[in-house]
């Protein structure tokens, strides 16, 4: 009986494009994207947190309440659908820091970038489930200590789990980008890595990004119908 394939999933904003999540450089209904409406180097940097807080707090806390409000798409529910039915591992890993994967039934997702819905305290180096404001400055459920910041990885950041995301690119059979630009490292470099250690690579994208070249095949289309038509091509 052949080994069913091991595969490894990355997406990025363009999965939740539909759930009508702003993506970094395209706005939803004609909106100027996220990275139109702030600077990058104002809000996700953690020299624009120590250079001003309340900026950066209500920038995250504004995105951690519009979340609360959408909900998983066709492309969230088919990659939770595969997760649970494929008989090799599946590993979604995700740039996103929404929790749409999760509640459309996905485990064990790696937030590479971190999470809205968690809190990271300064002092005590705890982190908590949070799903409220932080820019009232509220205290550490641990500590009590008022530093709670966003559990979110910056540029110049170092990414999470790169140890675990790197033995999930070790045993990869298959690699799937979906929906994302290949403009941010070290995630835009997953797919020269899984091609080196012997992985066939996927694309599943609206349009071609800037890493299309290193895919052995590219796939264009709304995520919600290219990668519901894929899980079901998988799962027959
Ligand atoms: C680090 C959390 C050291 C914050 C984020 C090498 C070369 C050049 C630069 C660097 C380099 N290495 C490091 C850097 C610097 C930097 C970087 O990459 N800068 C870029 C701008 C050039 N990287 C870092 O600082 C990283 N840290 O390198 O530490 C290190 C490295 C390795 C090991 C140890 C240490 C940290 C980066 C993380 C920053 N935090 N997010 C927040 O969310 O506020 S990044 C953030 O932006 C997202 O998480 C995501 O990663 C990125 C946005 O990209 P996408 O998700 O792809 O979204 P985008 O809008 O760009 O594209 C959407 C795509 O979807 C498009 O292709 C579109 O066609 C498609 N689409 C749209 N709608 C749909 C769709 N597809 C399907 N269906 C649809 N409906």
């Amino acid at each position: 009986m052949e080994k069913p394939m091991n595969i490894v999933i990355l997406t990025g904003a363009g999965v939740s494009a539909e759930s009508g999540i702003d993506t970094f450089r395209a706005g939803t209904n004609g909106q100027p994207s996220l990275w139109e409406q702030h600077r990058i180097e104002d809000v996700a940097t953690p020299e624009a947190y120590a250079r001003d807080p309340d900026l950066v707090l209500r920038f995250y806390d504004m995105r951690r309440a519009a979340i609360q409000t959408k909900a998983p798409n066709p492309a969230h529910l088919a990659l939770a659908r595969l997760d649970a039915a494929w008989p090799g591992h599946v590993t979604i890993v995700t740039q996103n820091v929404d929790d749409l994967h999760e509640r459309a039934g996905a485990h064990g997702v790696i937030h590479m970038h971190g999470e809205h819905l968690s809190a990271w305290c300064a002092t005590c180096d705890t982190r908590t489930r949070w799903t409220g404001p932080l820019a009232g400055r509220p205290p550490c459920p641990a500590c009590a200590a008022p530093t709670l910041r966003p559990d979110i990885v910056w540029f110049g950041e170092i990414p999470y789990r790169m140890d675990d995301i790197q033995a999930a690119l070790a045993g990869a059979d298959l690699f799937v980008s979906i929906g994302t630009s290949g403009a941010v490292y070290p995630a835009a470099g997953f797919v020269r890595l899984a091609r080196e250690l012997g992985a066939a690579t996927l694309e599943l994208n609206l349009d071609r990004s800037q890493g299309s070249a290193w895919f052995d095949e590219t796939r264009l289309g709304p995520a919600s119908e290219v990668v519901a038509a894929w899980v079901d091509g998988l799962l027959g």
